[in-house]
Order: structure tokens, then sequence, then C-alpha cells
């Protein structure tokens, strides 16, 4: 392995012994949710992985290093940690060569997840196009990763802060497989209606493992999205909808621009709801680590 790269020990010895590994990633951590509900979050997708009998590899760049798999206590130090860098792709050699601490994004985390061989990968909503995008070009690299990046990644579809429809549309150009698990609509992160109806539906662990065993087989180059519904939550769609318009103005109002976007936009939805989007989050996060964990492990048992 290279010499930026350093495995925990559970990851070692799941390695040693075949047992599958599921990675998770830490811009969620990071710049998704507030402290302390972010390290309890995190803890809590970790719970759900070895629950359903997998190990879990949250990833992120602790002082120059990529570490796949963090301690208990090295997440609530990163939790609680300020001014750390959010990494994409195109961000981790920077963070490694200047020993920084960095949080992975999906694409980050995409990309360390291939280099250390693991192949299933959970999150709550991937980085898309953003409303608006004809004007300010803001596309997220996760899409662009998912084009050239051979990992499976279980998330509950993208936000609304974004323009389904072209993330879709870019999807597609890119020729990356969505999977609908035992749905057939794209899910929109807090709700799992879209608008968007989706081709290739999975009813459950094995046919989603088969679908990507099968997508390694013939070598297709892309990530393959495994779309799963958040579970029920009584969240207010209309208000929720409204604070997302409100929170795109006014980013736009306040010049925001780059990596500092999607969260800006998360914690600013996150005050609007007065918090009531929080708990859906977290909650469609252990389910989408579960489901990661199930889908993993009928991989390598298939
Ligand atoms: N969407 C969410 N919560 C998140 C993110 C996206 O609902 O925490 C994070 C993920 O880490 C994702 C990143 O990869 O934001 C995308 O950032 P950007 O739009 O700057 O590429
Ligand atoms: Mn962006």
């Amino acid at each position: 392995m290279l010499e930026y790269v350093k495995l925990s020990s559970e990851v070692v010895l799941a390695r040693g012994e075949g047992q599958p590994v599921v990675a998770l990633e830490s811009t969620l951590i990071t710049h998704g949710l507030p402290n302390p509900l972010n390290a309890e979050t995190a803890l809590a997708m970790e719970a759900a992985v070895r629950a359903a009998g997998a190990v879990p590899a949250t990833i992120a760049i602790l002082g120059g290093r990529l570490c796949i798999g963090l301690s208990e206590e090295e997440i609530r130090h990163l939790a609680a940690s300020q001014d750390v860098l959010k990494v994409s792709s195109h961000g981790l050699a920077y963070a490694l060569a200047t020993s920084r601490t960095a949080a992975t994004t999906v694409s980050g985390t995409m990309y360390a997840s291939r280099l250390a061989g693991i192949r299933y990968f959970a999150t709550g909503g991937i980085g898309g196009v953003h409303r608006g995008a004809a004007i300010t070009g803001d596309i997220s690299t996760d899409l662009l990763e998912l084009s050239r990046t051979q990992v499976a990644v279980v998330c509950a579809g993208a936000k609304s802060i974004l323009d389904i429809g072209l993330t879709l549309e870019y999807l597609e150009t890119a020729g990356v497989p969505i999977l609908g698990y035992a749905t057939r609509e794209f899910p929109a992160f807090f709700t799992p209606t879209s608008g968007h109806p989706l081709e290739y539906i999975v009813q459950d662990a094995h046919e989603a493992a088969r679908v990507f065993r099968a997508h390694r087989r013939l070598n297709l180059p892309t990530g393959v999205l495994i779309a799963c519904p958040p579970p029920q939550s009584d969240i207010d769609q209309a208000r929720l909808e409204s604070a997302t318009r409100q929170a795109v103005h006014e980013a736009g109002q306040a010049g925001i621009t780059g990596g500092e976007v999607t969260p800006w936009l998360l914690a600013r939805v996150a005050d609007l709801t007065r918090g009531e989007s929080l708990k859906a989050n977290v909650a469609l996060l252990k389910n989408n680590a579960r489901i990661a964990a199930h889908i993993a492990i009928a991989d390598a048992t298939a």
C-alpha cells in the first residue's frame, strides 16, 4: 500500500479474514451535521454496519495520512475540530502532501475506497448539479468520480438543494447505472419521491450485489449508484422546499462559491427548518449504512 495510506487494525483484520468492509465518508461529520450530532451519527453508522455483520471504515485524512478506518476517539476528535479541510478527489494530494487534517467527500471517499480495495460505500446524499448551475457552473466532483471510479455508492439519492433532473441527466450521460433499491423512483433524500422514475430496480441486497458483480466482470469503469428511499419521516415537505429555495437564493446573494456552497446550504436549511431536517437525515444515514453492509455481505458470499 502507498506510504500515505493507513488501514485501521479492524480493517486489516477484516481483510485477512475475507470479511466485507463498508466505507463511510467524513465530510458529513465535519461539514454536514452539527456537533455533537455528527459524532453520534458517524458512530451509529459504524454500529449499523457492524450489526449487519460487516466492518466499517470511516475515511479521513489525519496528519497527512489517508486513514481507512478511524477509531471512536478519532471520530470524536474530528467531529469536534474546527477548520477541517473538505477534500474531494482534487484535494487528496494537497491534503496529504501538506500533512493536513481533512474530511473526504463522496468523490474523495470513492477514490480512497478504490485505492484500498473497498467495494461498497454508504453515505447520505451525493453532490450533484446545483440549482442555477447554468449560471454558476456548480457541478459536484462527485458526479465525475462516479463516472470513473468503480465503487458502489449507497445513498438516499440527492438533496433537493440540487437540480435533481440535471443531476440524473449527467449520470446518464456519464454511463453511471442507478439502481432503485426496492423503489421505482429516484429518492430525494428527505422524501422517497422525486418525480423521476428509475429504469433499473433491484428487490434486495442479493440482487444489488449481483448487478455490481456483473458490472465488475464486464470491467465497466464507472461507479454504481444504489438509491435507497429514506425511512418514513413526518417531515413537512412544503416547508422543506420553501426553506431550500430561500437558502439557495441567500447563498447566491451572499456570494458563496466553490466547496462552501453545499455545507452552507445544508446548515441554512437545518436552521430554517429549526433542525427538523436533521432527524430525518440521521435516520437515512443509518439505514444506508445497514443496507450497504447487507449488499457487501451478499456480494462476498455469492
Ligand atoms: N449532501 C448532503 N450532505 C452532505 C454532502 C452532500 O446531503 O454532507 C457532502 C458530501 O460529502 C458530498 C459533498 O460529497 O457534500 C458534496 O460537496 P460539493 O457539492 O462541494 O461537491
Ligand atoms: Mn460545487
